[in-house]
């Protein structure tokens, strides 16, 4: 199998963060749609789902931040699109939202899910964020399954 495989998830008790990302929002806006999807779809009330937005990548792992700090959520999900350009900016943003989200996996008790495609070209990241590969929704049931694992964690 190509991909991840889930199990049923049931999300009725979690609260979940989602930040997104502006900056290619042609990319953004679908994945958000079908992130919120995901977690809809695994019985997470929709006044359980907070959004934060940001102009662009490299802000992310900041939202993030403030969503565990100020919203108490159970996971987020950090939505972006990076696409690869004729300068190095391409890269040091890569590398600095990466480091930023390992940082709040590591240091919060809560986890944060990579969802930054980091696409050579926009037909990439169209690609994965459009139609069945709609890479939003695994996102979305992610955040699920490791809010669950995080929550079980704590009664343990
Ligand atoms: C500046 C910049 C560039 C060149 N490319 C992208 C991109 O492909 N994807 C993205 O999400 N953001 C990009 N940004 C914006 C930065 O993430 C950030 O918002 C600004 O540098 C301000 O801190």
């Amino acid at each position: 199998m190509k991909g991840i495989e889930f199990k049923n998830l049931d999300g009725s008790d979690l609260k979940i963060g989602i930040a997104k990302s502006r900056w290619n929002s042609f990319i953004t806006d679908p994945l958000l749609e079908k992130c919120k999807q995901a977690l809809l779809d695994s019985n997470v009330k929709e006044e359980n789902i907070i959004v934060y937005e940001v102009p662009g990548s490299y802000e992310l792992p900041f939202a993030a931040s403030k969503l565990i700090k100020k919203q108490q959520v159970d996971a987020v999900v950090c939505l972006g699109s990076l696409i690869k350009g004729e300068t190095m900016h391409f890269e040091y943003i890569a590398e600095a939202v990466t480091q930023g989200i390992t940082r709040l996996n590591l240091e919060t008790d809560i986890p944060v899910i990579f969802g930054v495609l980091t696409c050579l070209t926009e037909e990439q990241a169209i690609e994965r964020s459009s139609g069945k590969k709609n890479n939003g929704y695994e996102w979305g049931l992610s955040a699920i399954e490791m809010a669950l694992l995080g929550k079980m964690q704590k009664d343990l």
